[in-house]
């Protein structure tokens, strides 16, 4: 993932933003065994804070920055507590497992949006999200990964409904 060079026009075809949402989840590739995304992130825009039930999640940074808040779990409070902050510029590439602890990520410029290249191995349909750092760790929602567009084609249908499930997009 970190030698990989996309070419923009390869990675143009992948990138759908909508500024009312944190981000768009693009898929671009999936087997049985790994799922490629391309995410857009909206500006000054983060994830909830989620896990992650693949056994592996490379995140590369393709446009602007990432900022990831990494958390732990205090047993004792059952209170989620952050535990580190990184950013990623171009080209850097950061790994995260739920071995590691939980985490949001986000784009921290108010100005300007960011792509990120996700692979996850193997794929995944669900994780659990937390509304904010103050939960309670056993107060989390099961969010149902959605898709704002396969293969370069909007998929509407595919966005993820709210309701019963929450939105980690
Ligand atoms: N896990 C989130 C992105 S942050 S790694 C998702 O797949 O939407
Ligand atoms: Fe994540």
């Amino acid at each position: 993932l970190e030698r990989s060079d996309l070419s923009t026009k390869s990675v143009n075809k992948f990138t759908h933003w909508d500024l009312s949402k944190s981000y768009t989840r693009n898929l671009c590739h999936s087997t049985d065994e790994y799922t490629l995304l391309i995410l857009c992130w909206s500006p000054g825009k983060e994830s909830k804070i989620h896990n992650h039930p693949s056994q592996s999640c490379f995140i590369k940074t393709l446009r602007g920055c990432i900022r990831e808040v990494v958390y732990g779990i205090d047993e004792d409070k059952d209170h989620l507590k952050p535990v580190r902050t990184r950013f990623y510029n171009e080209g850097q590439v950061s790994w995260m497992s739920d071995s590691i602890g939980l985490h949001k990520i986000g784009n921290p410029s108010p100005e300007s949006g960011s792509v990120t290249l996700h692979l996850y191995t193997p794929p995944f349909s669900e994780c659990k999200v937390w509304n904010s750092s103050t939960d309670n760790a056993s107060n989390f929602e099961i969010a149902k990964m959605g898709f704002f567009s396969v293969m370069g084609l909007r998929t509407p249908q595919l966005e993820g409904k709210k309701g019963k499930f929450a939105l980690l997009m």
